[in-house]
């Protein structure tokens, strides 16, 4: 180790300013409590403080901050929905990621790559011309391209898929990106921090106290918080907090994994996605391939991870790219995804006054951190939705009003 390293790291003069105070003690009442320290948690605090002037904000987390699905997904961020709700909600929070790092002060490794999904029957061209179609009626960067316009963005790519099924188009998204998940937590939450917001780690939510309808209190593994306002932003343990204050929903819990190759030299630029084959995978700056497929087909509230996924997950990435038949897995982890029958969330104002929600993210949330963090921070300092959530109420279930986002959700599920 360098000498000159070994001074930096036992000299005071040069220690590194930590990124966060350290954890107050928790008070016995705030004006905001925010249960979840997740990307949608966090970025609510940091508007909520920076936007709204709320700044007596406790963030509880029951594990440690960003271990959820945050620190567990596959960072693809894109636009192309199919719904126009969709489309316009993501839409806005592709805009808001391009400027987060200089916001934070931060490199959150926001990378512009460009996103393929690739079409390999007749319906999924159907599917990827309607995307393309509505995408480019709200301005969205969308188009379909020809197998030749695949190949030469990806020259590595087997278009013919091992002769079973060969790719007939695709749909090319240039907005599609990639970022570092741990630091989009990191960035919230340092500047939520900043503006005088608790985080408070190791602090599990174990009841809520509703009275009259109206939440006014937490009950912790630390003790009793009295507050006015709870956002529960807690992904897939969102039906045991909803058993708390007596609600409803009809989100599952699926796992869903992920897995990622040792690093190698750059040779695949954009994101490729790939909804019969089931499977998608996109290079990091570091030179890994994070490669993904479809949920566990079984309800499961857990985060372990198979053997089977990962045999699967390979041969099937081997019909695209044959030629990583030697490229060695060194890592695979599962998060607990909260799906909804549309594929769209669930977020705003509940029955219980004062008592929010964010959830229904499933396998499509971590692109929309930004945009939850606005609208559920307007949300709760307005107790009013914000315009931009409006079609994605809990309410939808019972006015039979879904969305149907299923074609536009991620790989095939
Ligand atoms: P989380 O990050 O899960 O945070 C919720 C937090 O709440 C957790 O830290 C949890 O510990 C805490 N909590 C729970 N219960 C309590 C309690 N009682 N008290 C206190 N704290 C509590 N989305 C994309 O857009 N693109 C992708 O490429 C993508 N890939 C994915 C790949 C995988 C393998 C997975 C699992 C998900 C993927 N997603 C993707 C989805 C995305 O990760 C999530 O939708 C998003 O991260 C949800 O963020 P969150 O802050 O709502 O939840
Ligand atoms: O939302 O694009 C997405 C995605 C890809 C993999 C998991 N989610």
């Amino acid at each position: 180790m360098p000498l000159r390293l070994v001074k930096f790291a036992l000299s005071p003069e040069h220690s590194e300013p930590p990124m966060f105070r350290p954890p107050d003690r928790l008070k016995s009442s705030y004006d905001a409590v925010i249960i979840g320290a997740g990307g949608h948690g966090l970025a609510a605090a940091y508007y909520l403080a920076r936007d709204h002037g709320i700044r007596d904000v406790a963030v509880l987390e029951r594990s440690y901050l960003g271990g959820g699905n945050t620190g567990r997904n596959t960072t693809i961020i894109r636009s192309n929905y199919l719904t126009p709700e969709g489309v316009k909600f993501y839409d806005e929070s592709v805009r808001t990621w391009q400027d987060l790092s200089q916001d934070f002060d931060l490199n959150l490794f926001y990378a512009n790559r460009g996103h393929f999904t690739l079409a390999h029957t007749d319906a999924s061209v159907r599917t990827m011309r309607w995307r393309a179609e509505v995408n480019k009626h709200y301005g969205i960067d969308s188009e379909l391209v020809s197998p030749d316009q695949v190949q030469q963005a990806c020259p590595q790519l087997d278009l013919s898929c091992g002769g079973k099924a060969p790719i007939q188009a695709a749909l090319y998204h240039a907005p599609g990106s990639i970022a570092r998940h741990d630091a989009v937590a990191w960035g919230y939450g340092r500047g939520a921090d900043q503006r005088g917001v608790e985080i408070h780690q190791q602090t599990e939510v174990t009841g809520i106290t509703v009275k009259s309808g109206r939440v006014t209190a937490v009950q912790t593994t630390k003790g009793q918080i009295e507050t006015p306002r709870v956002l529960c932003a807690v992904a897939g343990f969102t039906p045991r907090l909803l058993a708390m204050v007596g609600l409803r929903s009809p989100l599952v819990i699926h796992p869903l994994q992920a897995m990622v190759s040792e690093p190698m030299k750059p040779w695949l630029n954009p994101i490729v996605v790939s909804g019969s084959l089931h499977v998608y995978v996109s290079q990091t700056a570091r030179g890994e391939l994070v490669m993904g497929a479809s949920l566990d087909p079984y309800e499961l509230h857990s985060t372990r991870s198979t053997l089977e996924f990962v045999e699967g997950l390979a041969a099937r990435m081997l019909e695209l790219f044959p030629f990583l038949s030697q490229a060695k897995v060194v890592r695979q982890w599962g998060g607990m995804a909260d799906m909804t029958p549309d594929f769209a969330p669930i977020m705003g104002k509940t029955p219980i006054q004062g008592f929010y929600l964010d959830a229904g993210w499933g396998t499509w949330g971590f692109k929309a951190t930004p945009v939850c963090g606005k609208t559920m921070a307007y949300t709760v300092a307005n107790d009013q939705n914000h315009k931009l959530i409006t079609e994605f109420s809990l309410e939808r279930f019972t006015n039979y009003a879904l969305l149907g986002e299923k074609g536009a959700a991620s790989v095939g599920h």
